[in-house]
């Protein structure tokens, strides 16, 4: 297959191309099959609008779905050559922060593979989520470019005129090809505008002219909003983003013979959170030029429109001043107000306005309004949003609510990153697991082969001696693959609580001084970005490094007790991380965390759980059985309660518990403070007494007594073992592929 290309491009054989020339001949033979199979467009079509798509490197998932992965290798392997060198010559494309934007991409890959007539729709970011370096026990953020020619993007001849309040852009559309596993091929669409200037950037580093619109609209994904030109600039990119969308969107329906009132049986939009909600009135707006009454212009675009809700969290739910939106995009104002009118005509309750009393567009409101769908993530965080902090909406529109809990691709997620384990559950269950991930169930009639589950440890400890060689290899750092691997990888957050982590890595360092030393060492493996102008985030950080630097250099401590701090995690890193996982934690503040899909993936990896009763993780507890993960802490209930009556008070837990006291106190000992930095370490140990919003040490306490329960268990291999197995045969209920069924079934009906 490659040899061809080779000799076509260059005139030479494999063996003697360069890396990059291989590299270049797998784009092209990647794209040509995938081309081919872009199939007939149905009628009714998905748009998957959304402002991230973590989509990850792309080469050796295509090659997979496309059939040709294993051919590929062993050509190139007859040749000399090695797959994985050519993949690190592959830049990841880091359009997204975390679960929302894996997400998007794990459901474009499901649509494809589904054989769904469905498209993503989103920004041609230049720069992807900032690059993360470690220096001196800090986070610094340089630029992070990924666009390369040749690369992924094709250039279409698809271009708009898209005006704001005070200037017009000239579109222009890039598509990715995305593949399905054995099936279609569907388009991730991104656009973009041609005057985007990276010479803007100052250095290496986030910082630019943020009121340069002509120059940085598709620059950076997330720009600093700590001030109005950044929150400025967010309504710019999400505008361009819809008003792209809906353009888009109305001419291939119009193409396929809608005449614009039967919107509806051609298109089905689902909104990504609220970042694409403006595609509601820019819609309503073209609709009604078009000539199409208010009345039912309004009828057709709630008919089409989907909403999901990723976070409960306040501060996430998007509300933008009506007097920067009439700036930006005034031509919106008066749908806007419209939309507003017909629900303060309908509703007294002002919390379901969609402009408040201080001028804020809540953009949530407009999507449940005006959407005929409003669905949670998980099945705890329906349930959540529909009793308490959507309770209002849920009264006038029972119908709307759903749950869709979320899923990942097997094929990234098993068949790329763990190729021991894929082929050893091939050669026990035989591969229909990789169509339809319920059958990885039959791996349950295994659960008392003593011979199966030493496979599975066997191959456990394959990947930890992997991931132990990458970590040399990427940051020089040196981990022991006989210890426990202990993992916590998602983005820095306190809600998702790694300062709770780090207490019990103090608990542990203070013991092991103590000479109480654990039967088997312990590596504690965080990966996390922390936003840019997020304090505290960064502040945790710090911390983490701080002990890293401590404990690991350390005599006394080290052979027992590690910390890594992995550099900028990613999608790359999480594939190389997550097989060799041991624990997975998954210790949100119980009502918190929507879903996440970390957990889903170390579960279909053979992790552990430790983990609190939130998000998927209580589903993952249903159905694993509570004796296969460690379930700690206080209950949703709980937490909502604490909230309500406002009765959680972090400083009594310091005060009145010795051993939380010693533990906290240790972020400001002298060891810690030789490390870092005193104002920084100080800032934080004063808010985790003093305020401790996402109630650290609430539960700090029931953590290290449960997660020493784990320690302990993990010393009987065999039963260890067991519970690997039976998560493993559990997680197919989290594949993607089953979560766009749903979608498609209840909510596009395709
Ligand atoms: C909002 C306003 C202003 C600036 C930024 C934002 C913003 C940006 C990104 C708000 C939210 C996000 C991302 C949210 C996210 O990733 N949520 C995660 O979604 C996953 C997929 O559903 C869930 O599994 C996680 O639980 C949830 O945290």
């Amino acid at each position: 297959m490659l040899a061809e290309i080779c000799k076509k491009n260059y005139d030479k054989s494999v063996s003697e191309c360069s890396n990059e020339e291989l590299y270049t001949a797998l784009l092209e033979l990647t794209q040509s099959m995938a081309e081919d199979k872009v199939s007939a467009e149905g009628k009714k079509k998905v748009y998957y609008i959304s402002a991230e798509f973590l989509i990850g490197k792309l080469l050796s998932n295509n090659l997979i779905n496309l059939g040709i992965y294993d051919a590929v290798k062993e050509e190139l392997a007859g040749s000399g050559k090695d797959l994985t060198e050519l993949e690190e010559l592959e830049p990841e494309p880091s359009l997204g922060n975390g679960g929302l934007g894996r997400l998007a991409a794990c459901f474009l890959d499901s649509i494809a593979t589904l054989g769904l007539n469905g498209d993503g729709i989103g920004l041609n970011y230049h720069m992807g989520l900032f690059k993360q370096v470690f220096e001196h026990n800090f986070q610094k953020e340089t630029a992070n470019p990924w666009i390369q020619t040749p690369g992924w993007l094709t250039k279409t001849d698809v271009t708009y005129e898209i005006s704001f309040g005070h200037l017009t852009v000239t579109s222009r559309l890039y598509d990715i090809a995305v593949t399905g596993y054995e099936n279609r091929t569907n388009k991730l669409h991104l656009f973009d505008i041609e005057s985007v200037n990276e010479a803007i950037i100052h250095g290496d580093s986030i910082h630019f002219d943020k009121t340069n619109i002509p120059e940085n609209l598709t620059l950076f994904l997330y720009p600093d909003d700590s001030d109005k030109a950044g929150n400025l600039l967010r309504i710019y990119q999400q505008y361009f983003m819809v008003a792209n969308a809906a353009r888009f969107i109305l001419d291939e329906c119009r193409k396929k013979g809608s005449n614009l009132h039967d919107l509806a049986d051609y298109a089905a939009i689902q909104i990504n959170d609220t970042h694409p909600s403006m595609i509601i009135p820019e819609l309503i707006r073209l609709l009604t030029a078009e000539g199409i009454g208010m009345d039912e212009a309004v009828t057709i675009v709630t008919n089409t429109c989907a909403y999901t809700n990723h976070t409960i969290l306040a501060e996430a739910l998007e509300k933008w001043p009506l007097s920067y939106l009439e700036e930006v995009v005034p031509q919106l104002i008066p749908i806007i107000r419209e939309l507003d009118e017909r629900v303060r005509s309908r509703y007294s309750d002002p919390a379901v306005r969609i402009i408040d009393d201080s001028g804020r567009v809540h953009m949530a409101h407009m999507d449940m309004h005006y959407g005929h769908s409003v669905n949670g993530v998980a099945y705890l965080h329906t349930e959540i949003l529909k009793n308490s902090e959507l309770n209002s909406f849920y009264r006038i529109y029972p119908e709307k609510f759903n749950n869709k809990t979320n899923g990942i691709t097997f094929r990234r997620w098993l068949l790329h990153c763990n190729q021991p384990l894929t082929a050893y559950l091939e050669s026990l269950i035989g591969p229909e697991f990789k169509k339809d991930a319920a059958q990885l169930e039959k791996l349950l009639s295994y659960r008392d082969s003593a011979e199966v589950r030493n496979r599975l440890l066997a191959i456990k400890q394959e990947n930890k001696l992997a991931l132990k060689n990458y970590l040399k290899a990427t940051q020089g750092v040196d981990i022991d693959e006989n210890s426990i691997y202990d993992i916590q990888v998602k983005r820095l957050h306190e809600y998702k609580r790694q300062q709770m982590n780090a207490l019990w890595i103090i608990y542990k360092y203070l013991e092991i001084k103590r000479g109480h030393i654990p039967t088997t060492p312990i590596t504690v493996i965080f990966g996390a970005k922390a936003a840019p102008a997020y304090v505290i985030a960064k502040d945790i950080i710090h911390l983490i490094l701080c002990l890293q630097q401590v404990i690991n250099n350390d005599p006394e401590a080290s052979p027992y007790l590690k910390v890594v701090m992995v550099e900028n995690y990613n999608v790359t890193k999480a594939s190389h991380i997550i097989p060799a996982c041991d624990i997975s934690e998954q210790i949100s503040l119980a009502s918190k965390e929507a879903s996440g899909t970390g957990n889903m993936k170390f579960m279909l990896n053979g992790a552990i759980t430790l983990g609190t009763r939130d998000g998927a993780n209580v589903e993952i507890g249903e159905l694993i059985g509570e004796e296969n993960l460690y379930f700690f802490g206080e209950s949703s209930e709980q937490v909502i309660a604490h909230y309500a009556k406002g009765d959680y008070c972090a400083k009594s837990y310091y005060v009145d518990d010795p051993v939380i006291k010693e533990l906290v106190d240790f972020i400001i000992s002298a060891p810690v403070m030789k490390a870092g930095d005193a104002e920084t370490l100080l800032r934080l140990h004063a808010e985790l007494i003093k305020k401790d919003w996402f109630m650290t040490l609430l539960d700090v306490r029931d953590y290290i007594r449960t997660k020493e329960i784990v320690l302990r268990d993990y010393e009987d291999r065999a039963a260890w073992a067991e519970k690997m197995l039976i998560n493993i045969s559990k997680a197919g209920f989290f594949s993607s592929d089953r979560t766009i069924a749903e979608y498609n079934r209840d909510i596009w009906k395709l």
